[in-house]
């Protein structure tokens, strides 16, 4: 018996970026996202059961040991479903792991669908939108962002009660139809891992009261602003709420002590590259967003692409490279 199961990272327009409950991952505020064509960027886990006597992960063709977080999600399924066989879990990232790329998002994703698979062997392989609900909740406890990941095109991680894990989960506000003219453009500038880690890095700003309370400001009508941008397709007002949560964003981790700077020089020649072409066509057509790194992801419509891109194209900004991307249509693709 083998279970593979193929999801996409994850971007996130507007961030978790602290736990309010660190034992549960429940974080400070909702958060919202748009999951990444799986054609294009994507991780793909095969689980089988293992014939030695423990559980092996091979992680981009190399063994690793599992994290604390993986044993503690083996330990829940197999609490629940009384299956104690040791599993082999392989799992393969079409992108840079690691490297500020949302890469968690994907592999908990897959990882925690690809369990439920293989120790529920009579499920049909496509899960109900209350199963992956319910996932949600358990992926978040490997990675908190991981939870949106549950779902195509643009979905919501609502915080819930900061004791009641149940609450805390993944909701699909549209599918990728309403996003259908939305591009994303993914600009590696470095796939080197990240010297500070989401979690470490968040902790520090869930623990600065004031970073922490213009968090639980902000962001709850931001959120609501940013869902309604969606709902009506108004592109310039998303552009505008997410590059401004994305500088409130940078700002929490760059404040912190001691600081975690995550943009390069190269991010902020990006950074201008997009302002300048929004002040020459005296309009917001692009927007950018940043994860946990130095990589861009720009986000325009089908209409402004190629002039976009020949403004872009011809920046002498080196050592970068991007890859063309849209909205993942479908759920996770399990067989
Ligand atoms: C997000 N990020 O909303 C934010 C924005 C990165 C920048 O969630 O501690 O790996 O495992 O829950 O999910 C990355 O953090 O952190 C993240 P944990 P995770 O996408």
């Amino acid at each position: 018996m083998k279970v593979t199961v193929i999801t996409a990272p994850n971007i996130a327009l507007i961030k978790y970026w602290g736990k309010e409950n660190e034992e549960l991952f429940i974080p400070i505020n909702s958060s919202l996202s748009v999951t990444l064509d799986s054609k294009d960027m994507s991780t793909t886990t095969t689980l089988s059961f293992n014939e030695t006597n423990e559980d092996i992960l091979i992680l981009n063709g190399k063994q690793c040991p599992l994290a604390k977080r993986m044993t503690n999600i083996l330990s829940w399924f197999r609490g629940e479903t009384k299956e104690t066989r040791p599993i082999l879990i392989n799992t393969q990232n079409s992108f840079p792991t690691a490297a500020g790329l949302a890469s968690s998002s994907s592999s908990y994703s897959a990882f925690v669908i690809a369990l439920f698979l293989l120790l529920n062997p009579t499920h049909p392989p496509t899960l109900s939108i209350e199963e992956l609900s319910f996932l949600s909740t358990i992926s978040r406890q490997g990675s908190g962002s991981s939870c949106r990941s549950m779902f195509g095109g643009c979905v919501e991680w609502e915080k819930g009660s900061s004791s009641d894990s149940r609450s805390s989960k993944a909701v699909q506000i549209c599918t990728s139809a309403a996003l259908s003219d939305l591009e994303i453009l993914v600009c590696v500038v470095s796939s080197a891992a990240k010297s500070i880690g989401s979690t470490e890095g968040m902790q520090k700003t869930a623990n600065d009261p004031s970073l922490r309370t213009l968090r639980e400001t902000n962001v709850p009508p931001r959120l609501e602003k940013a869902k309604l941008s969606i709902l009506s397709k108004d592109f310039a007002s998303l552009a505008q709420i997410t590059m401004d949560e994305c500088t409130e964003f940078l700002h929490c981790c760059s404040t912190t002590i001691p600081p975690n700077g995550y943009l390069s020089p190269i991010s902020t020649q990006i950074i201008q590259a997009v302002n300048d072409f929004n002040t020459i066509n005296k309009n917001l057509l692009v927007f950018y967003t940043f994860d946990a790194g130095p990589n861009a992801i720009l986000f325009t419509r089908t209409g402004d692409l190629l002039s976009f891109l020949d403004y872009f194209l011809r920046k002498p900004i080196t050592n970068s490279s991007t890859k063309r991307t849209s909205v993942q249509t479908k759920d996770p693709i399990c067989s």
